[in-house]
């Protein structure tokens, strides 16, 4: 094994569907590269606990190279204790009859246990990824609760990229790696805007590539804010493989330097760019520089049409936050 130190990652939730898609590949090196050994923390609630033994059991017989060490535990402080990188999946998901609200306050309560105890455990450097749902403000719950560094809590919308991307190259007749400067803006909810103005395809803007612009505004973005919905009706489940896929997309971006020229998707607390409300975990498109920090991507034209879109998510951000503070009694 090469001699540098392992990169720990903990994941919450590690035994259902995204997290088993998303551990194996982990360990394998396929996010931090072949020569980055990585070590597993992996925290679980409940029954996921019996299941979590016998993902263990596997990833023992995989025998990964790269694996330097495996922790599974029901401790959150035991879990996130030295973890590099956190990746919050495990959440209560909604259930027939309960209202968003209700989703609000229940998995609120799980992320401000989380922060706190990412706080006590983790490296002071730790950066975290929250994907369980509403993963926007989980997140904005977790860094408040925590106290956790603004630039180091981050929401996924990877996934509705990846989504709007392969919508435009098969509308565009080209292989999905043409694309690319796709940015989700907001919420990750049927309310985000998949900005296909400031896309390129082959290097030209997608509104060039792409002549139909009905079919820009008015079926490309219900389809990518839908596209998890029609997962759901097809496949009876929702999105596990390619949610998990893109978390790690979104963990290798924000560890390398992005390629000149393009941006990542990913939510983190809003500074006020663009004029959006400051304080909300609302969705950007980022780069990540050569010193590993990131930043928001300045200069972009957003139009009537866009800044109405922005309007729509935004507003729908600033209401989750109200109500999550008032669920859980806290300032966020
Ligand atoms: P599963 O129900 O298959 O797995 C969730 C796992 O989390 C279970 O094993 C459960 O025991 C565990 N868990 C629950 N509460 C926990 C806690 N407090 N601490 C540790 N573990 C806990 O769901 P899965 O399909 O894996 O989805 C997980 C989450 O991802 C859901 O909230 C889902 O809504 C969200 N998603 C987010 C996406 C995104 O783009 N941000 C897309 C996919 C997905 O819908």
């Amino acid at each position: 094994m090469s001699s540098r130190a392992p990169i720990r990652v903990a994941v919450t939730g590690a035994a259902g569907n995204i997290g088993y898609a998303a551990i194996f590949r982990l360990a394998s090196g396929a996010v931090f590269g072949p020569d980055q050994p990585v070590a597993l923390n992996l925290i679980e609630v409940g029954p996921g606990l019996d299941a979590l033994a016998g993902v263990r059991m596997e990833l023992e017989d995989a025998a990964f190279p790269l694996l330097a060490d495996v922790v599974t535990t029901g401790d959150l402080d035991e879990g996130f204790r030295g973890a590099d990188w956190c990746l919050l999946i495990g959440a209560v998901p909604r259930k027939a009859g309960m209202e968003r609200k209700d989703l609000l306050g229940i998995n609120g309560k799980i992320f401000v246990g989380q922060g706190q105890a990412i706080a006590r455990s983790a490296k002071p450097t730790v950066r975290v990824l929250v994907v369980g749902n509403p993963c926007n403000t989980n997140a904005l719950i977790a860094l408040r609760a925590g106290g956790l560094g603004e630039d180091r809590v981050f929401a996924m919308t990877r996934l509705d990229e990846n989504r709007a991307k392969a919508m435009l190259a098969a509308k565009a007749g080209v292989h999905v790696s043409a694309v690319r400067n796709v940015g989700i803006w907001g919420n990750h909810s049927a309310t985000q805007f998949p900005d296909f103005a400031n896309a390129t395809v082959g290097g030209k803007p997608a509104t060039q590539a792409i002549a139909d612009h009905a079919w820009l505004r008015e079926t490309f973005i219900p389809a990518v804010q839908q596209r998890g919905a029609a997962v759901i009706k097809a496949r009876g489940a929702s999105s596990a493989a390619s949610a998990a896929n893109a978390a790690l997309d979104t963990l290798r971006s924000l560890h390398f330097p992005t390629p000149a020229g393009d941006w990542h998707s990913v939510a983190v607390l809003s500074d006020g760019s663009y004029g959006i409300a400051k304080g909300v975990i609302f969705g950007f498109p980022v780069r990540t520089k050569a010193d590993g920090s990131w930043e928001i991507v300045q200069g972009l034209t957003l139009d009537a049409f866009a800044r109405e879109k922005v309007a729509i998510t935004e507003k729908e951000l600033l209401e989750e936050r109200a109500t999550a503070s008032e669920a859980l009694g806290l300032a966020l």
